[in-house]
Parts: structure tokens; sequence; C-alpha cells
């Protein structure tokens, strides 16, 4: 089954291909450029995305919002990560955090499928700490600085696939997978 997954980021992509491309799924990146509102939560930027794609972009699609969040700093940098990673990178969130004891902190995946008749949120969430210093060389983003609860390693020490057996778009995706086989029999 063609899948379109409307994103600019090249990892989410490989990301999705090594969890679903097994499965039976091929997975087509469309780069559309779609405008990303402000707003309180992921799930609301995700679905304005997908209203506007909607209208544009080849079926089915899905697009999917994500962030990171840490505890001791309310949850920033959140629904702004992208925004912060930018300006700040995830050496600004380790400065943030000199001195601070709780490393909690958590990501977060919202993706929105839609086929041009229904359109489904699917959720993914991974629990775990901030580093001291980043390590590792691999993944994106605030890989090097986050280490999920039941690993001792950052997912920017893991491979594509290890990363995506614990990760927020991980799960996200395969909520998405899971209902999509049961509705498409
Ligand atoms: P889109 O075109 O799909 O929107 P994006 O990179 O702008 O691509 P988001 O708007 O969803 O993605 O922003 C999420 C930001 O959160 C992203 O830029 C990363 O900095 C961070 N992030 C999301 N998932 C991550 C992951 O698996 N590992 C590390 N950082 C991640």
């Amino acid at each position: 089954m063609k899948l379109y997954f409307i994103t600019s980021n090249k990892n989410k992509v490989i990301e999705a291909k090594k969890k679903l491309g097994p499965l039976g799924f091929n997975i087509i990146q469309e780069d559309l450029q779609v405008p990303e509102i402000q707003a309180d939560t992921l799930e609301e930027v995700a679905l304005f995305s997908a209203k506007w794609a909607e209208l544009r972009a080849r079926k089915p699609f899905f697009l999917e919002d994500s962030g990171f969040f840490v505890d001791s700093l309310n949850g920033f940098p959140g629904v702004y990560s992208a925004y912060v990673f930018k300006t700040l990178g995830y050496m600004g969130i380790l400065r943030l955090m000199e001195g601070v004891d709780n490393r909690d902190a958590r990501f977060v995946a919202v993706i929105v499928y839609n086929d041009g008749k229904e359109m489904k949120m699917f959720r993914g969430d991974v629990l775990g700490t901030v580093t001291q210093e980043p390590k590792g060389e691999g993944g994106f983003g605030y890989d090097p600085i986050f280490i999920p609860k039941g690993s001792s390693r950052t997912f920017a020490e893991m491979d594509t696939a290890e990363k995506g057996s614990f990760s927020h778009r991980g799960k996200a995706l395969e909520n998405m997978e899971k209902w999509l086989k049961n509705t498409t029999k």
C-alpha cells in the first residue's frame, strides 16, 4: 500500500520506512511546505496541517507533529521544539538544565492520517531522561541528549530500528499500522 508522508524532515521518512516498509507499506515523502500554526498542543497543530494538506496532497497521506517536553522546564520546548532546535539547539537545553536534578522528559508524536474519506489521529509517547552531555552521532534533533526508559544509551547512539522500538514516532506509527490493518482488510 502506498502512503504519502508529508514532511520536510528526511530523518522522519527514514524512520517511517524502517518501521512500515517490512509491513508492506511504500512510504513516499511529499515536501509540501505545510504552514504550521502556533497552538498549545501538538494535536491542534497536526490537525490544522492535515486539513490544509487535504486540499492539496495525494492520498492516502499522513503527517506528524512532534515535540520534546522537559519536566523541569514545565514542558518546554514542547510545541516549539523545531524553532528552539533551530535557535538554541540541544546545547541550549543542556545549558537551561545546568544544576537541575530532575532530568525527566518525554518525546511525543501526533500523526494525522487522511485518505480523503477519513481523518484519524494517532499518538506515541516515550518517557526518559535528559543527559548531562550529548552522546552519539546518529538520529537527529534532540537525539544526542535523550535516553529512553529501559535503555542506558541515547537515541543518537542507537540505529534506526532500535530507536524505532522505543520512540514516540515508532509507537505512533505502530498505532496507525494496527488501525490500517484492521480497516483496509
Ligand atoms: P515537519 O516538516 O514534519 O514538520 P520538522 O522537523 O519541522 O518536520 P516538527 O515540526 O514535528 O518537525 O518538529 C519537531 C521537532 O522536534 C524537530 O525539529 C526536532 O527538533 C524535534 N524532534 C522530533 N522528533 C524527534 C526525534 O525523534 N528525535 C530528536 N528530535 C526530535
